[in-house]
């Protein structure tokens, strides 16, 4: 039912957005690498609260679109993009331009094409916000295809971004059916499922690298090999992202305190991951002491 459906975007929603909080707070605190590595290494968490980013912010969109219809109207999903777009939420450089231009009443769709010299954008931004949609529709994996591809387009037109929409939508999804059959697969199996459902692209042949690399291979060597988001592209984030939620399935915190070992662009993997894992977690997904410190949820999206 749109019921249940809806509970399933509001778990991934809280996935993602704790995660999306969580890697932030390591963010240049302290400044150096090392140090971070240190405040990794001591699990030291952050004092509270731990604000959301963009990646929650865009992903409350989704959300609200998907519960008023049940599936992704892109110009209403461009509205909301633009009526809840809060400059300090450290939004990806073209993004900003794009939403105000919404704002003024300019078509979105001229304003994603137009995106980095008419390539459209192939940054992370379409996959970081994309799990809720995956678990609203994770029985029908050809609806999250299609549907991913909708969320993404309002803003994202370069397929590597269309791409990394699609694998984090259909992991999430997969990781819901897993756990209904009772299933904790291997990360290589776990990639295996996803990758039928993927275009030809630089995060497809990223993703069947992920799948392939051997065993012992640490996260910290995983992440020099496929990038974990310096770059802040679809292709350099989200291959890294499937092998940590491969690797993380059923322990949410498990799975952030991996991913955030990777550095890169921290609240998105760990946004993307989180979002990811809550639907293979056996209940309570999500720790409660960590979800009191996440700066609370708006009431617009409940
Ligand atoms: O993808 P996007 O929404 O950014 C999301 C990321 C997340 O980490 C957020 O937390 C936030 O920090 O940013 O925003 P875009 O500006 O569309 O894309 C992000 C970056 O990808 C851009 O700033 C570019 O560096 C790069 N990029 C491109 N570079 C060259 N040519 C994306 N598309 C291109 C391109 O076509």
């Amino acid at each position: 039912s749109r019921h249940e459906r809806l509970a399933l975007a509001h778990l991934a929603l809280d996935g993602l957005s704790l995660g999306d909080a969580f890697g932030d707070t390591f963010f240049g605190r302290p400044a150096n690498p090392d140090a971070i590595r240190a405040r990794i290494d001591a699990r030291e968490l952050a004092n509270a609260p731990w604000p959301y980013t963009d990646d929650t912010q865009m992903a409350l969109s989704l959300v609200a679109v998907l519960r008023d219809k049940g599936y992704v109207d892109q110009d209403e999903l461009a509205a909301s993009f633009a009526a809840h777009y809060e400059p300090g939420r450290k939004y990806g450089a073209s993004m900003h331009g794009l939403l105000r231009g919404i704002q003024q009443g300019h078509p979105w769709r001229e304003g994603a094409t137009s995106q980095f010299e008419g390539q459209g954008s192939y940054g992370n931004g379409a996959a970081m916000r994309v799990a809720p949609l995956g678990a609203f529709f994770a029985d029908q994996l050809d609806t999250v295809v299609e549907q991913a591809t909708l969320s993404a387009e309002v803003t994202h037109a370069h397929p590597e971004a269309i791409a990394g929409a699609i694998a984090i939508a259909a992991a999430t999804a997969l990781a819901w059916q897993l756990r209904q059959d009772g299933l904790l697969p291997s990360r290589t199996e776990f990639i295996d499922l996803i990758l039928p459902f993927l275009p030809e692209s630089q995060v497809r042949n990223k993703a069947r690298r992920a799948r392939d690399i051997s065993e012992t291979t640490s996260v910290e060597a995983v992440a020099a090999m496929l990038g974990s988001g310096y770059a802040i592209s679809a292709p350099d984030t989200v291959p890294f992202v499937l092998w940590c939620a491969g690797e993380g399935l059923g322990n949410y915190t498990e799975a952030l305190w991996l991913t955030i070992r990777g550095m890169g662009d921290m609240d998105t993997t760990c946004a993307m991951v989180g979002g990811i894992v809550a639907l293979s977690c056996p209940e309570p997904a999500l720790p409660t002491t960590w979800l009191a410190t996440r700066e609370p949820l708006p009431t617009w999206v409940k």
